[in-house]
């Protein structure tokens, strides 16, 4: 009878990890094959060999890049080296990545570990540059203020908060205020990946102001990317593992009612919004297994999609862009400007072709 017991409840063990291994690999996309999708005119960007892993690119050209994020379970290729913010400007011909050089009494240049990034501009042109960091896999909102002229960040601020436990992108709507997504991966990597593994959905979005915090949505398969659309009205979430991108209507005192949910069959990842269009361009991974479990054989690959008219009826999906790793690895965000689009990478490199 001990060993009926004993085999039943092995076979039940075994039941529960096969389902678990199938969903897992389900919402790791783990067998998809990608069908490419080229581009004209594709360059890289000379100086990003270590990730662009998030970028944003003001409505004047220039665009700031976070480079040399280190990410518990994830492939980074400078794991000694701090992360670092690079600007570049897209009205060049040519254009270079130069390092931001960042000045502030508290600031603590070897334990920067950038990752999501915003910015905020105000009525006298100020620009504001938030940037998500992990100080030793902590969470932090760093605030710079740009100094364009000098080609440097003066670093103003460090938030955080205990319902800031692990921040993965934000949108800034003040120079310290927010909406921002827990993934849940650096309140603890070793709790973070058996969450990611079971699907337990603790992420969530959240909105920071003052120094407090309200818990908007909740429940999300990894929230990733987060993005306003150009009238402020709508604010989208990328749900990476569950492969959906959530649209909210947003209030004036900030609150969120959900909208619509669209889905895909790939890995959206970071999200930008075109301020003059209002199309969405997602940066997806097409099979997430090679990008958690790296492999230099069988490397991840990138897909960029375009989300044209996301309110209406029937929005318009669109590959711009689909490669199986051998050019680029990897891929987390698009960007435009002028009919060109900046391709970044969690820790590969970066992509500028033609449209
Ligand atoms: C700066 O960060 C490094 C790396 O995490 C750490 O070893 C060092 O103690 C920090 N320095 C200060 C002054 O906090
Ligand atoms: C925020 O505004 C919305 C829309 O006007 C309203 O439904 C909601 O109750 C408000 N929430 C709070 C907490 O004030
Ligand atoms: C990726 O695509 C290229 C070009 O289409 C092809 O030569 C290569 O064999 C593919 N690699 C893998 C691992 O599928
Ligand atoms: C800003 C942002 O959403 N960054 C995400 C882009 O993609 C990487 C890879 O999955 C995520 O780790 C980032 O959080």
């Amino acid at each position: 009878m001990a060993k009926l017991i004993g085999l039943t409840i092995a076979g039940l063990l075994l039941a529960l990890y096969k389902n678990h291994q199938s969903s897992y690999q389900k919402r790791l996309t783990a067998f998809r094959e990608v069908t490419p999708v080229d581009l004209p005119n594709c360059n890289f960007v000379k100086g990003i060999e270590t990730g662009a892993e998030d970028l944003e690119i003001l409505p004047n050209g220039l665009a700031f890049l976070s480079t040399g994020l280190k990410y518990p379970g994830l492939k980074s290729f400078d794991a000694n080296e701090p992360g670092r913010i690079l600007l570049m400007d897209l009205n060049e011909k040519d254009p270079a990545v130069l390092e931001l050089e960042i000045r502030g009494t508290n600031w603590n240049k070897s334990s920067f570990n950038p990752h999501g990034v915003s910015t905020f501009t105000d009525e006298d042109k100020t620009v504001y540059l938030l940037v998500v960091s992990h100080p030793n896999y902590k969470s932090t909102v760093e605030v710079f203020k740009f100094q364009e002229e000098e080609r440097s960040l003066l670093h103003l601020k460090t938030i955080t908060h205990e319902l800031l436990p692990s921040v993965n992108d934000i949108a800034a709507v003040g120079p310290e205020s927010f909406y921002a997504t827990n993934d849940h991966y650096f309140a603890d990597p070793y709790l973070g990946s058996w969450e990611m593994y079971l699907g337990l959905s603790w992420s969530n979005v959240v909105y920071y102001s003052a120094g407090k915090v309200q818990v908007l949505a909740e429940g999300f398969d990894f929230a990733n990317g987060i993005g306003i659309s150009p009238d402020g009205k709508y604010v989208y979430v990328a749900e990476l593992l569950a492969h959906k991108i959530h649209v909210y209507e947003k209030h004036a005192n900030w609150t969120l009612t959900p909208l619509k949910v669209l889905d895909f069959d790939t890995l959206v990842d970071n999200i930008s919004v075109d301020p003059v269009t209002g199309d969405l361009w997602v940066g997806c991974h097409p099979n997430g297994m090679r990008i958690f479990h790296y492999d230099s054989e069988n490397p991840p690959g990138s897909e960029v999609l375009r989300i044209q008219n996301v309110l209406s009826e029937e929005p318009k999906v669109t590959v711009v862009y689909a490669e199986n790793g051998t050019v680029l690895q990897g891929t987390t965000v698009a960007s435009v400007y002028k009919g060109k689009v900046l391709i970044g990478t969690v820790f590969h490199k970066a992509l500028y072709c033609d449209l």
